[in-house]
């Protein structure tokens, strides 16, 4: 049996501030002068913060200088920040602390993979932080995903090679990464959307104990 290793995305997989990036940019875009939707925010999910801004200026059709962009990127995080402070354990996402609690039970080493500079608060406020390993976020990498930096740089951290890895990701991007990183990816959320994803479910209360040990003792099937 090799050794494997879990890697989780953060927003959508273990939380949900999707929710809050949008209050955050929609604050932006309502002071830009248009109107920033629902549909528009799926844009922003897996997303670098500064491609967030560009694909939020096209939609507004906004042209800006580059002290103007930064100073945007800048407003939007500490209002984005402020949500961040009032968040708490009441806010992760179902069974996910179950699944965490089993891995750890079992020896498994588990990291995270996010786009976010802001995971490590997240996951103190959430007070999950003690169950990983290894944490690389946007302030780790040079390439977003799809690219597969981000779980390479996390398998390399927990000493687990990347066909051994499964990833838990939300975003197109991210199971593209995944898959690009030549791990196991594992969808959770809209399965149309997810669909190159090697396993879909909705949310992790989908998930039984009897389907993570078929991938820590290397059953690549249900
Ligand atoms: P920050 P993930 C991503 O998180 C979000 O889905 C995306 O909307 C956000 O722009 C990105 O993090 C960067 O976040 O502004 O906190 O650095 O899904 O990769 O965990
Ligand atoms: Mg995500």
């Amino acid at each position: 049996m090799n050794k494997k290793g879990f890697i989780f995305d953060l927003d959508g997989v273990i939380v949900d501030t999707a929710k809050y990036h949008y209050l955050a940019w929609k604050k932006l875009a309502d002071q830009l002068g248009f109107e920033l939707t629902h549909e528009h925010n799926e844009r922003f999910k897996g997303v670098s913060r500064q491609r967030c801004l560009e694909i939020l200026l096209d939609i507004g059709n906004i042209a800006s200088t580059q002290e103007q962009f930064d100073s945007w990127m800048m407003e939007k995080n500490i209002d984005y920040l402020e949500y961040i402070d009032k968040m708490n354990e009441s806010e992760v996402l179902s069974d996910v602390p179950k699944i965490l609690e089993y891995l750890k039970e079992k020896n498994i080493p588990i990291a995270l993979g996010s786009a976010s500079k802001n995971a490590r608060p997240i996951l103190e406020k959430v007070k999950l932080l003690h169950f990983f390993n290894a944490i690389v976020d946007g302030n780790n990498v040079t390439k977003a995903k799809p690219d597969p930096q981000v779980f390479l740089i996390a398998a390399e951290e927990l000493k687990v090679q990347p066909e051994n890895c499964i990833v838990f990701e939300d975003a197109i991007a991210g199971i593209q990464a995944a898959n690009n990183a030549g791990m196991i990816s594992i969808g959770i959320g809209n399965t149309k959307i997810l669909s190159n994803a090697d396993y879909n479910f909705k949310d992790f209360t989908e998930i039984d104990l009897d389907f993570l040990d078929g991938l820590i003792k290397d059953r690549r099937t249900i």
